[in-house]
């Protein structure tokens, strides 16, 4: 399902202002803030303001936005880092996925692992 905002989204909530986040980037349809439990010096995530579950809803909804989502995505580790990043997707429960407003994990600033588990 997509609608522009969900009142139990915890994401459409930050992109109203309802609820604090550290912002590190704000565009007319992007937001990134910085993850609540880093996992990496730098772990930002980058949404979308309208709310759209996951990326394949997204991809398929509105690509452009998904572009500039990964846009967006590759200036903060440009601006926050040594432009070296890991830019990550959860999609589904068992990917991990525990918000569903779609958003991509920016991690950087130190050598990366390569463990999913
Ligand atoms: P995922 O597991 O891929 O759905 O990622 C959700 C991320 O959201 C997770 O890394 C922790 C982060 N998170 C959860 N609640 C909050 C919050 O209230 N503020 C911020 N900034 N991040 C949050």
């Amino acid at each position: 399902m997509t609608t522009e905002t969900e009142a139990d989204c915890l994401f459409c909530k930050i992109v109203a202002g309802l609820q604090p986040a550290d912002v590190v980037a704000d565009t007319e349809r992007v937001l990134a803030f910085r993850d609540i439990d880093p996992q990496a010096p730098v772990h930002v995530l980058v949404v979308p303001k309208e709310h759209h579950g996951d990326v394949s809803v997204l991809a398929a909804a509105d690509p452009e936005l998904l572009a500039e989502v990964v846009a967006v995505a590759d200036e903060i580790a440009h601006d926050l880092a040594d432009g070296q990043y890991r830019f990550i997707f959860n999609s589904g429960p068992r990917a991990g996925q525990s918000v569903f407003h779609v958003h991509g994990h920016v991690l950087a600033g130190t050598q990366l692992g390569w463990s999913p588990a």
